[in-house]
């Protein structure tokens, strides 16, 4: 079936439910009213995963249902908090996206951004010594956390297999993310070595697990979630949904409080549209260093008197750092 387009007063006739929704849902909430099952009131939830259409809500209690959600109310995404009511044993229907705190998204090459997960306090990029670890792909992270307004924190995953041989690379490549100010936690989801850490961080917020294909996101949360299969279980249960984890984001609850998502690897990350005010926000430790050069259009490159390159020289700015700032810088350009 063809999409309706909508036209603008459509549009803005949706908008308006919509947020006679929301403000209804803000009632209840304060109310702390729970509205009897098939009432067909609003309820509050929030997405535990989604697969094409269809969603697993969980409601307030942590109970889990099979939603579908109307179309003219935009995405919802894993995290995402929402207004629903149930339409039958198990399932409902989504009405409302609540207003996100924070957004993580990921351009898609018609040059929209695609939100992926929603309310996250917290991006847990994870490395390994295997698949070769990329600190370009990192930087590429931290930008987005910094532009998103969200945390982020480095896990060096698979730690039991690094040996005397490896440890020098790694220090050179990896270490200074500590002086610039970034936990950097290395845990071994085999070995289960420096997962206390890792859970002192997550505790009491929603953190997503990022990073490429095989570094062991997957492996981290079971290994964290003493009952991950038990979470599965009622996921398959209520929506048949549970079966794609490794393909859809998905989210857990920690037995300590705080939620985990799993996401999907990735090969390589694509920023959205940034500015390179933005892109400077990124590498935090260039602060203060940014609007001392003696062009005000430098480009931290090759021109005489640039901050950046004098604090580089001078070992204040790690050389890839600076690197990776000007290959972004680069692609940044080349986008628009
Ligand atoms: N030696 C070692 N291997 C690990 C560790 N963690 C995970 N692995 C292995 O690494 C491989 C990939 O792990 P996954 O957990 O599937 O990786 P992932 O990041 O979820 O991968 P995608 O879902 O494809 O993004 C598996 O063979 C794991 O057994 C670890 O701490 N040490
Ligand atoms: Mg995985
Ligand atoms: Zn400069």
């Amino acid at each position: 079936m063809a999409r309706r387009r909508l036209t603008q007063q459509q549009r803005r006739r949706i908008a308006a439910q919509q947020q006679g929704r929301r403000n209804r849902l803000r009632e209840v909430a304060v109310e702390t009213l729970q509205p009897a099952a098939g009432s067909g009131a609003d309820r509050p939830g929030r997405v535990i995963t989604r697969h094409g259409q269809h969603l697993a809500v969980a409601d307030t209690g942590g109970d889990l249902f099979h939603c579908l959600s109307r179309q003219s109310i935009g995405d919802p995404v894993c995290g995402d908090r929402v207004a629903w009511h149930p339409t039958g044993e198990g399932q409902g229907v989504v009405t409302a996206i609540l207003e996100r705190r924070s957004v993580l998204t990921r351009p898609t090459y018609g040059g929209i951004d695609k939100p992926l997960a929603a309310n996250i306090d917290q991006l847990v990029v994870v490395l390994a010594v295997e698949p070769e670890p990329s600190a370009y792909l990192l930087d590429q992270y931290l930008v987005a956390a910094a532009n998103f307004g969200i945390d982020a924190v480095i896990l060096f995953n698979k730690s039991d297999l690094i040996d005397g041989a490896r440890r020098p690379a790694l220090e050179r490549y990896f270490a200074h993310y500590r002086h610039i100010g970034y936990p950097l936690i290395e845990a071994s989801a085999r070995s289960e070595h420096g997962l206390d850490s890792l859970r002192s961080h997550l505790r009491g917020r929603t953190s997503i697990l990022v990073g490429q294909s095989g570094v062991g996101k997957s492996s981290l949360i079971n290994a964290l979630l003493p009952d991950i299969e038990v979470q599965i279980g009622q996921l398959s249960a209520a929506s048949g949904l549970g079966r794609h984890t490794t393909s859809t984001t998905t989210l857990y609850h920690l037995s300590e409080g705080g939620d985990l998502i799993d996401s999907p690897g990735v090969r390589s990350f694509r920023l959205g549209r940034l500015d390179v005010r933005m892109l400077e926000r990124g590498f935090r430790e260039f602060g203060g260093f940014i609007g001392h050069c003696r062009f005000s259009n430098c480009s931290h490159d090759h021109e005489p008197g640039c901050a950046l390159l004098a604090a580089c020289a001078e070992q204040k700015i790690h050389p890839q750092r600076l690197d990776n700032f000007r290959h972004m810088a680069a692609a940044l350009a080349q986008q628009r």
